[in-house]
């Protein structure tokens, strides 16, 4: 399949993708219903699908893979466009990572962190992603919170100087990204605003390097609306990535293809990322559900792209003009169904 191009789009052209979203169906109730593809062989696949930028968690991706990974992203017309450590798959990270109680595991958090920033620039990709992962409690007093938030700031200042030190302005941008719940029942950086405080809190030499990377889903895990947390993130001037997909309310986290069940949003979103100019990635991270089949894996990637094209081809034509009048005169049940009729 041809790149998927998002036209007129300035900056990076294409779309992202994660390995993790093509994987063999594992949920926490059941394991795989499909064979695990190995990671580098899933960069074929997404080719396949039009995808353009890989993304990729340390453990899927190790240090000693990347040179591997950039011959093989090169034979297929990919980049690396997001690279993650892990913080929640390794059973020493079971009660957190910079937020442990165990000194010895924060410190192991901030060197993964650290090689994960030195694996991002190896890579070429110019964003690297903190998801809060396990850092959250279950129990109340658990942890003392206050203490747990410090940690964090000392943890982001390290890996922030060090980013700083080795690479200087070619270091790669840090984006946060939060998440309210899954897997702990209340995690610390559960929304944007959190994040954007944590950054505020941060050495002042280290802000410019950190960002956030929402996510719809994990906005509208925690009842938010997406489009204001991403506006929120403009706003700050801290949109540094973004994690398009879907989620059906409240529920688990399902990484639902982009598009599907809000799509009056997700154009909103596409005409607030137009107006914004936005020139970063747009990126999937989405999960091929455990009923689909091996020969479906892409399924929801193709899904996804799909109705980013179409949403962003829609917005583009959805007339500011109209939208501004709609707003000066406070019409806004018509601006509704101006916006619903650009969609049908
Ligand atoms: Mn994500």
């Amino acid at each position: 399949m041809t790149k998927i191009l998002i036209s007129p789009k300035k900056g990076a052209q294409g779309v992202g993708a994660g390995v993790w979203n093509i994987g063999p169906g594992r949920d926490p109730f059941g394991g795989p219903t499909r064979a695990e593809i190995p990671i580098l062989d899933r960069i074929p696949l997404l080719a396949g699908a039009g995808i353009t930028y890989l993304e990729a968690h340390d453990i899927e991706l190790p240090a000693h893979d990347v040179p591997e990974a950039k011959q093989r992203l090169e034979k297929h017309g990919m980049k690396a466009g997001m690279y993650t450590p892990s913080f929640f798959a390794d059973p020493i990270f079971k009660d957190g990572a910079m937020t442990s109680n165990d000194v010895a595991v924060r410190k192991k958090a901030v060197e993964n962190a650290k090689a994960a920033v030195d694996a991002t620039v190896q890579l070429g990709a110019k964003v690297m992603v903190f998801w809060n992962g396990r850092e959250g409690f279950d129990f109340v007093l658990a942890k003392n919170g206050q203490k747990a938030f410090r940690r964090l700031i000392e943890g982001f200042n390290i890996v922030g100087h060090y980013a700083l030190e080795q690479y200087g302005n070619k270091a790669p941008r840090l984006a946060i990204e939060p998440k309210p719940n899954e897997p702990r029942a209340n995690m610390y950086l559960s929304n944007v605003g959190e994040a954007l405080y944590l950054i505020s809190r941060l050495d002042p030499k280290v802000q410019p390097l950190y960002g956030v990377n929402p996510e719809i889903a994990h906005s509208r895990m925690a009842g938010l609306d997406y489009l204001w947390e991403i506006e929120l993130c403009l706003e700050a001037g801290k949109l540094f990535h973004i994690h398009l997909n879907a989620q059906d309310a409240t529920r688990y986290d399902q990484d639902l293809p982009f598009g599907y069940l809000e799509p009056v949003k997700d154009l909103a979103l596409c005409v607030v990322l137009q107006d914004a100019g936005w020139e970063g990635i747009l990126a999937f991270d989405v999960k091929a559900p455990r009923t689909d089949i091996q020969a479906d894996l892409t399924d929801i990637l193709t899904t996804s792209a799909a109705n980013l094209q179409r949403l962003w081809t829609k917005a583009a034509e959805v007339d500011r003009g109209k939208v501004r009048r709609f707003r000066e005169t406070q019409r806004y049940t018509a601006l509704a169904g101006y916006l619903t009729a650009c969609l049908y």
